[in-house]
């Protein structure tokens, strides 16, 4: 069971964000900073436009509505062990997010009418979904969170940059430092709260009169909900809630492509009202009789981007030479029309998969070259 405080906000305004660098097209496919239109690029670990939000919440975006064309938005979250909530309890009318805990331990609490009030506390590979019109809050609850989410139709980060600083550090350090190099609390006095209203501008509806419940049971509020104790489906319909413990949820096996994947569905067409589908994708080594080479290019309509987890992922993108290698937490993004192709340099490669529309007939249907 966990504490939750009053809604406090930890996040607030302090300007426009104003530094966001335009991207010149560029030879390398790494890039430090999220471009402002389409093209290939890879943002490594820790990097990509970066805010400050309270004292010690860090969000970057290494997709944003701008790079990925209006598609979605990939944001990450990275904190220590927060007393309350990340944000008070609100909905979105037109934007379905989602949270997916990469590190760490959080908290989700997800409710409407129809299904009742969810919570569940998230390891990593847990996945929450967040559809519109669900009234929704977490907390960031181990001294190293990192949650991922992603949020479509592209553009909510808009709403974050009202809120945040920009945020750099010499270390790439996930986020500030607690203490200082003599074991000093660092001196940060809290930020003044956020007036809860006033943000549906950017898709933001406070919900004041929910009150998050805090009677978990084995990580299930209500206790009887089923978690890392029974299968997790995915809904029928892009309006319900739901939650998808790691390996929990469907699974499915391809070897198609000359490796052997399995593709375990977080969302789908279905369940987010077309806007985007997501999973993770975990792949084998190239078969004994099959070489890179051979592959063939996958030329998608609708972009593409990996957030890499474990192993080493080799990728080629047309246009540009020579193979890139993309390790934990490297993110690859591929726009619409654009050639690439991917294998795996360590057995059990896995990697977060988010696409624009569509399942992942992308890789199902891939057939050797
Ligand atoms: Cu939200």
């Amino acid at each position: 069971m966990i504490e939750v405080r009053k809604f406090t906000i930890v996040i607030h305004v302090l300007s426009t964000f104003a530094s966001t660098t335009l991207a010149a097209p560029s030879s390398s496919l790494w890039l430090r900073e999220t471009p402002q239109s389409p093209q290939p690029y890879i943002i490594p670990k820790l990097a990509g436009t970066s805010l400050l939000a309270g004292p010690n919440v860090v969000y970057r975006f290494p997709v944003t509505g701008n790079s990925s064309g209006g598609a979605f938005t990939l944001l990450t979250t990275d904190s220590p062990a927060l007393p309350g909530s990340g944000v008070f309890p609100h909905t979105h009318r037109i934007h379905h997010e989602n949270f997916y805990c990469s590190k760490g331990r959080c908290a989700l609490w997800a409710a409407t009418n129809a299904t009742g009030d969810n919570a569940r506390i998230m390891t990593a590979g847990d996945y929450g979904a967040v559809p519109q019109n669900t009234t929704h809050t977490f907390q960031l609850i181990d001294p190293d969170t990192m949650l991922t989410g992603v949020i479509a139709p592209g553009g909510f980060e808009k709403l974050f940059f009202f809120m945040g600083q920009p945020y750099e550090s010499s270390t790439d350090s996930p986020f500030p430092p607690l203490t200082n190099a003599d074991g000093s609390v660092v001196d940060k006095d809290p930020p003044p709260p956020h007036p809860v209203d006033g943000l549906e501008g950017f898709d933001v509806y406070a919900s004041p009169s929910y009150t998050p419940r805090t009677d978990f049971e084995n990580g299930t509020a209500p206790a009887t909900a089923p978690w890392h104790n029974a299968p997790n489906t995915l809904p029928s319909d892009a309006k319900t809630p739901y939650f998808i413990a790691k390996n929990w949820g469907p699974k499915f096996l391809n070897r198609a492509a000359g490796f052997y994947q399995i593709v375990t569905p977080l969302a789908t067409s279905k369940t987010s009202g077309g806007l985007f589908s997501e999973g993770t994708l975990t792949i084998s080594p190239l078969f004994p009789d099959v070489a890179a080479s051979s592959l063939p290019m996958l030329n998608l309509t609708q972009p593409l981007a990996f957030m890499m987890e474990e192993g080493a992922m080799m990728v080629e993108v047309e246009g540009y030479e020579g193979v890139e290698m993309l390790v934990e937490r490297d993110v690859l993004f591929v726009p619409k029309h654009t050639g690439f192709k991917y294998w795996a340099a360590r057995p059990f490669t896995k990697a977060l998969y988010v696409r624009w529309r569509g399942w992942f007939g992308w890789v199902v249907n891939r057939r050797r070259g």
